[in-house]
């Protein structure tokens, strides 16, 4: 049985509908700190729980029989810059407590979510390996690269069973993202449909790595389906789709909407943008689970914009 936590986020909705398709209702349990989204809550079994709240967590586990926990709740970068403090205490303690309920015994797989922030302004930019200069300058971003060397130590000095992925900026019209700085690639298929024009927070040539949510989705069913001994990596996998500036996917939109436009207003989020890579080498992922993106910039801005259209 699966626990969720942070269901009702950007990933979480879309992860717990798709695992909720593949292993049955009964068996995924959703859960989120409120109900925040009327399908999640519904569709299935739903429990409120505080991600900060060890014991909250370790009763749920005991009354569902969960075996595994996909640990989904956190503040996302711009947030984050806005409170350091709590999203230190957020991003780390809630996986302290998932890691240390495996070392207990009482769960037997861990997926936690890393992001490309981990990496830094003294990353190699283009292509980032995935073992390279990491000096993260932002709060997120040492969060999840102090979360990835736990992951690794609880496996390798308890042997607990935990699954990473360092996930791009994620594009879907089902959910909507908060609090990132990636949200702009969002954000501009909204308004492109509504008002033809939109102003981004970012310059026109910060590029950046991207992936359809669909895709980000079956990376994470696939690599938590895969057998223990090829998932040799224990901190987290690098993972690449598509990367794009705002000019690039605002050129892609003005095919199906010609008279789109675009303006460019950046504001702090630049500066986190600018520490990033502009693209991901993955070829771990691909050798060890056999990870394959299918969207591209293309496809996914068809998908998008027929969706968002209905
Ligand atoms: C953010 N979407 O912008 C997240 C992500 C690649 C960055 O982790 O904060």
């Amino acid at each position: 049985k699966i626990l969720i936590i942070g269901a009702c986020g950007q990933i979480g909705t879309e992860l717990t509908t798709k695992l909720r398709s593949i292993y049955g209702n009964d068996n995924v349990i959703a859960s989120d700190i409120r109900k925040l989204n009327s399908d999640i809550v519904n569709n299935g079994i739903f429990e409120v729980v505080n991600a900060l709240d060890y014991n909250q967590i370790e009763h749920l586990i005991e009354k569902y029989q969960i075996t595994d926990v996909y640990l989904m709740a956190a503040l996302l970068s711009a947030t984050a810059e806005k409170n350091p403090a709590f999203a230190w205490d957020l991003n780390m303690n809630s996986l302290f407590h998932v890691l240390n309920l495996a070392k207990a015994g009482k769960i037997k797989k861990i997926f936690w979510p890393s992001s490309i922030a981990v990496f830094g302004p003294t990353t190699p930019r283009n292509n980032t390996p995935q073992y390279t200069i990491m000096e993260p300058s932002t709060v997120y971003g040492i969060s999840k690269q102090t979360g990835e060397r736990w992951c690794e130590y609880y496996h390798n000095q308890y042997g607990v069973d935990v699954r990473s992925i360092r996930y791009p900026g994620l594009i879907s019209w089902t959910t909507e993202p908060g609090g990132g700085t990636t949200d702009y690639a969002v954000d501009i298929y909204h308004k492109a449909l509504e008002n033809g024009t939109f102003e981004c927070f970012l310059s026109e040539d910060t590029k950046l790595p991207m992936m359809y949510m669909d895709d980000a989705i079956r990376a994470t069913v696939e690599i938590m389906q895969a057998n223990a001994d090829d998932v040799k990596i224990r901190s987290s996998y690098n993972l690449s789709g598509i990367s794009f500036t705002p000019a690039e996917i605002a050129n892609e939109i003005k095919k199906h909407i010609p008279d789109f436009t675009i303006s460019y207003k950046p504001d702090f989020r630049q500066k986190i943008a600018d520490s990033w890579p502009a693209s991901i080498d993955d070829s771990s992922a691909r050798k060890d689970w056999g990870w394959r993106h299918e969207f591209e910039m293309d496809s996914m801005t068809k998908v998008m914009l027929e969706n968002l259209r209905k």
